[in-house]
């Protein structure tokens, strides 16, 4: 099968059931990097979190960029990532996060709490283009002790409710997800989702590499001096790709507002054959 093949199938099968997962998208030298730059982060705030349930760092392309931007800049998440959107994909929000084992008093079939993700609406029965998606790894192999990723397959189409009081209850119909250490499970927003509470000895630790619309505000703030210093280097090569990743979209106006009037797909084709020659023209003009 062609790359294109493989692209395409992808898509529909993401569109059909709300997510796609990519095995072993990251190795094992990175999944290693990356719990140990959790760890750290973890004792660099030591103290700031009292009996903690999970810890959260946000942010974390700007804390640790040379290990991060790689990962947020992955060819293949972000292709994808247009493929479902067009190229208009921007980090919302770069997280690790880690659980602590459970306490005792965790009922043996609980759900860490059911939700729909940032940027999302109640679906209508339609499938709709998300405006974000989730790229979640998690950092070890999961299985039955450390609590496997909960989905509701069709829920980004399907208006599936979850009362007040049941967002911890399982739901009819859900999967049950074991992804390996370094796979990325890709999610649409709408897709009812939930991690279960970590019932091993070890911490469980996930990644989640959020995209959306670069016509969206972002939750991370790129105005560190890290990512001011990424924003050069994209600006420096002509990097439309890279700047709008850091939330700096150069044809915001000209492509926000380019009439519609033709299939999305085959604008989308057209700016990204853009996108691609104005990196190219500028690596030629540096050569020069
Ligand atoms: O803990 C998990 O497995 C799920 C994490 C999650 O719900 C999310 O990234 O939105």
């Amino acid at each position: 099968m062609s790359g294109d093949t493989d692209r395409a199938a992808r898509l529909h099968a993401y569109r059909r059931d709300g997510y796609t997962r990519f095995e072993s998208l990251f190795d094992t030298a990175t999944v290693r990097a990356l719990r140990t730059e959790m760890d750290r982060l973890e004792a660099t705030h030591e103290g700031q979190f009292a009996q903690p349930r999970s810890w959260w760092f946000g942010n974390v392309l700007e804390r640790s960029p040379a290990l991060m931007w790689p990962i947020v800049a992955c060819d293949e998440l972000v292709s994808f990532a247009e493929a479902v959107f067009g190229p208009f994909v921007q980090l919302d929000n770069l997280t690790l996060a880690a659980f602590p084992p459970a306490e005792g008093d965790t009922p043996g079939n609980a759900v860490s709490g059911w939700h729909r993700d940032r940027w999302s609406h109640m679906p209508n029965g339609q499938y709709e283009q998300p405006l974000a998606v989730n790229a979640i790894c998690y950092l070890q192999d999961l299985d039955d002790a450390n609590g496997p990723l909960r989905i509701v397959p069709d829920s980004h189409v399907e208006p599936v409710t979850v009362e007040p009081g049941d967002g911890q209850q399982p739901l009819a119909g859900e999967q049950l997800i074991y992804p390996r250490a370094g796979d990325v499970v890709f999610t649409h927003n709408g897709l009812l989702h939930s991690g279960t509470p970590n019932r091993s000895g070890s911490k469980r630790y996930f990644m989640s590499i959020y995209y959306n619309h670069s016509w969206l505000k972002h939750t991370d703030t790129f105005d560190g001096p890290n990512c001011r210093q990424l924003i050069d280097w994209a600006r420096a090569r002509n990097d439309h790709r890279a700047l709008r990743l850091l939330g700096q979209d150069d044809h915001l106006q000209a492509r926000g507002n380019s009439g519609f009037l033709r299939p999305d797909e085959e604008r989308w084709k057209e700016w990204r054959a853009a996108d691609t020659d104005a990196l190219g023209a500028s690596a030629a003009a540096n050569e020069n």
